[in-house]
């Protein structure tokens, strides 16, 4: 008998924070079904995400310890994937303990913990940090340049 674990999440800029999750949540069973959140359904939980949902589904599903990957295009769908897909358990990161308790009435939900010191908005934060210091390098490089250039008029 095989046990069957599902999760969901938007998995941008993916990361070893998501690695950690999906490999320790298919370690639970014997299959893992992982819902992919669409770009709308991103917008819906006000998330903006830097990598389209087909890529996001694709780099998923490449994974080896993901079995299938799926779309997550609402809220609502967790009760039919669980049925649909005979699912044991479904588990997420600990930022979401006692949101899915509901789930219960259909198979086992856990939380598990989350990976420190990664995710994808700090991704987001460093690269634009990194921007705004290249920006001012290259602004102070062009001041010294200038005065060089000058002396040689
Ligand atoms: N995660 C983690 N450690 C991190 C970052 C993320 O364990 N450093 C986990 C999250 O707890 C989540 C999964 O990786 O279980 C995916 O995270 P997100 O892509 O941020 O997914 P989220 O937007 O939380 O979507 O219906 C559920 C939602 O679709 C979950």
């Amino acid at each position: 008998m095989s046990t069957v674990v599902l999760t969901y999440g938007t998995f941008d800029l993916f990361h070893v924070g998501h690695l950690n999750l999906l490999q320790r949540l298919r370690d639970m069973g014997d299959r893992l079904v992982v819902g992919v959140s669409t770009d709308e359904f991103n917008a819906l939980k006000g998330k903006r995400t830097i990598i389209r949902h087909e890529d996001r589904l694709r780099i998923v599903q490449g994974l080896k310890c993901v079995d299938l990957a799926i779309a997550e295009h609402h809220w609502e769908q967790k009760a039919d994937d669980i049925r649909k897909h005979d699912v044991d358990i479904f588990g997420i990161g600990e930022d979401w303990k006692g949101h899915f308790d509901e789930l219960e009435n259909l198979c086992k939900v856990v939380y598990l913990p989350r990976t420190q010191g990664i995710s994808s908005t700090q991704l987001k934060q460093a690269m634009s940090a990194l921007d705004k210091v290249h920006l001012d390098e290259l602004k102070q490089a062009l001041g010294t340049l200038s005065a060089i250039v000058e002396r040689f008029d």
